[in-house]
């Protein structure tokens, strides 16, 4: 391995049953077909496919039985992947997948001592509950169960309730919300980069006060990239498109951002649907991403950062 190289394990996660929309089961092998895992041995990396999870549940199982079943088999993969000091990267699937990734790290970190930080790429905050959800599917549910809202026992494993803390998850790219998850990330005091602010502030700013954040607790960052956070317009494999996405430059500072900062731990790219797909287009975006997450850079040195943003 060279020098800044990172031991990376490719965990699929072809799960659709959090969705209404046939088509997210096909994302690891969109993905995959796209080049990830050549993509990332190219930069220097040591890349372990591990190949696809598979829930222990018949599969005509649906709803929170279901989920919980790739749950458990996530979690428990994502937990191994980083007790073996690797880094898991779990390709979705549909964004239900979060729970067992998301536990996988709070299991991880527990041990280790240090606090989980998620860092949410999505449209959506994903923190809908049975009670407030208007479509009943789970994928918009994940981050309200991780942190302990009621109605989601059975999720996890037997007398695992993980307890995620709503303080220490940023939504970045956030322009669709329900009213009644509106009313839990506020009063829950979950952190918020909307739409309004980018376009106000850019990208820069509030990502790296988040960042701020992760490194002065000696935190391990959890990043959870869903492909709704992007503009449909570079971007249409998607379920879910929501207008005034981030640009595909946007989204590149991000990923440089994200790999200078060297604090992401695990990285989950989920809801991209090959079926919507528009020849592959999307897919090819998100392995670019996940190439600039992993160090790709246009010149062979690191770009300097000027502290050009005035702070409060
Ligand atoms: N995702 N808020 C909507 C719902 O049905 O709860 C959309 C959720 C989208 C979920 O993008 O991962
Ligand atoms: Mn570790
Ligand atoms: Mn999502
Ligand atoms: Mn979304």
């Amino acid at each position: 391995r060279q020098a800044g190289a990172t031991r990376i394990e490719i965990i699929g996660a072809p799960i659709e049953v959090g969705t209404s929309e046939p088509g997210a089961l096909m994302g690891p092998a969109a993905l995959r077909t796209a080049g990830l895992v050549r993509t990332l041995a190219d930069l220097g990396h040591a890349v372990a496919d591990l190949g696809d999870v598979a829930p222990g549940c018949p599969a005509e199982a649906r709803g929170l039985p279901a989920v919980a079943a790739w749950t458990q088999v996530i979690s428990g993969r994502v937990a191994a992947s980083l007790a073996g000091d690797a880094l898991p990267v779990v390709i979705g699937g549909d964004h239900s997948l979060s729970l067992g990734s998301v536990d996988g790290a709070l299991r991880h970190c527990e041990g280790a001592g240090r606090p989980l930080f998620v860092l949410w790429l999505d449209a959506h905050a994903d923190f809908n509950t049975l009670e407030t959800s208007p479509s009943g599917n789970i994928h918009g549910m994940p981050l309200a169960a991780l942190c302990g809202e009621p109605g989601f026992d059975g999720l996890f494993a037997a007398g695992a309730r993980p307890l995620l803390d709503p303080g220490r998850i940023h939504l970045f790219g956030l322009r669709s919300i329900d009213a009644g998850e509106r009313a839990l990330v506020t009063t829950r005091r979950v952190g918020v980069t909307d739409m309004r602010a980018i376009d106000e502030f850019g990208v820069v700013a509030p990502l790296r006060r988040a960042l701020e954040q992760v490194a002065a607790a000696g935190g391990h960052l959890h990043v959870s990239l869903d492909i709704d956070f992007l503009d449909p317009g570079i971007a249409p494999g998607v379920g879910t498109t929501v207008p005034g996405g981030a640009t595909f430059r946007e989204a590149h500072l991000i990923m440089e951002m994200l790999h200078d900062s060297g604090l992401v731990g695990s990285l989950d790219v989920v809801e991209l649907n090959p079926f919507l797909d528009e020849r592959g287009r999307s897919a090819r975006v998100l392995v670019e991403l996940v190439a600039s997450l992993f160090g790709r850079r246009i010149l062979d040195r690191p770009t300097p950062v000027i502290e050009a943003v005035p702070r409060d």
